[in-house]
């Protein structure tokens, strides 16, 4: 499929979403009886390109920004470099970002920081998650230390007070799986986290199979929206989290690591073949990158800007 700006992101928001605020859009979309997906984004590319692919929301994901920036997603990067990012996401979009809060950088006064700088610069949704700082990717190791759950439940009501906007989103993340407890052990956490007013719980698993997920969704029973990252049970068929009441899908980090594939690729080849011409048909068209970049747009404005005649004498 060729990605085009004539299929521009503001004709195809008015069709899969309507009118309000992104995060007013996010919430509907909280609020809604469907599944749906946020894709990750790393960049303003990467946030353009899922955009423009037709994605309802975007998932500004921890691990996949600090890999574009070449540090390791263990809060190397700060948080305001983290936000930087996050602003080139939202401004290369036209639908909600959920930003990847970890675990707000510190503690309940960096997160509401972190929360209201992620609201100031356009974000929809920040999710917080209840290990301590600094953390670890969930993938990696087993070092993943939990905070007391009173202290997670003031983080996410300091958050929840510094919002300006009422339909901006903080979600709550258990890492309670990840740490190796049990699934009765998230969910009393998820239900600390639901008393304290987090608006959607977010259930992570590194499981290759995802019947923890449908353990706890079951003993869950919606209380409040459910959110997943099915990375490492990515052979679970979307309609199984259909029935299991799964309201967000994350994929949280596959553009990442397509580029990381492609670009790995190409290096390798153009040195070894000292020429671009063995991977220019795995390239994309310039004219591609132009469109998606609307230069277009630009020439017509151009036109109609650049030298304006007022009718001044
Ligand atoms: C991220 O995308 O940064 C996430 C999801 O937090 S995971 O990498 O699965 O922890
Ligand atoms: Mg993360």
């Amino acid at each position: 499929m060729s990605l085009s700006m004539s299929d521009t992101p503001d004709q195809r928001s008015e069709t899969r979403m309507s009118t309000g605020t992104r995060s007013a859009r996010l919430r509907a979309l909280f609020e809604a009886p469907e599944l749906f997906f946020f894709m990750e984004a790393h960049d303003g590319l990467s946030a353009r390109i899922a955009d423009t692919a037709g994605f309802p929301a975007l998932w500004a994901s921890g691990l996949s920004i600090s890999t574009a920036l070449g540090v390791r997603d263990s809060s190397e990067a700060s948080w305001s470099q983290i936000l930087d990012v996050v602003a080139r996401v939202v401004d290369a979009s036209h639908v909600p970002v959920m930003v990847d809060g970890d675990t707000g950088h510190g503690d309940f006064n960096s997160a509401r920081r972190f929360t209201r700088q992620a609201e100031r610069i356009g974000a929809s949704a920040v999710c917080l998650e209840d290990k301590v700082f600094p953390k670890m990717n969930s993938f990696v190791g087993d070092g993943h230390e939990l905070a007391p759950v009173g202290e997670f439940c003031g983080k996410l009501r300091a958050c929840l007070d510094a919002r300006d906007d009422d339909d901006f989103r903080v979600v709550a993340r258990t890492e309670a799986l990840i740490a190796g407890g049990s699934v009765a052990e998230a969910l009393e956490r998820a239900h600390a986290y639901a008393d304290a007013g987090a608006h959607a719980v977010f259930i992570h698993s590194r499981r290759k199979t995802a019947e923890q997920i449908a353990e706890f969704a079951a003993a869950w029973r919606e209380r409040l929206p459910l959110v997943i990252a099915p990375t490492t049970y990515a052979d679970t068929p979307t309609a199984e989290f259909r029935a299991m009441g799964i309201k967000g899908v994350i994929w949280a980090n596959q553009n990442m690591r397509a580029a990381f594939a492609a670009m790995s690729r190409v290096s390798r080849d153009i040195l070894a073949a000292e020429g671009v011409v063995r991977v220019e048909d795995d390239l994309a068209p310039l004219s591609e990158v132009f469109d998606l970049l609307g230069y277009d747009e630009l020439a017509e404005d151009e036109r109609k800007y650049a030298d304006v005649e007022l009718g001044l004498r």
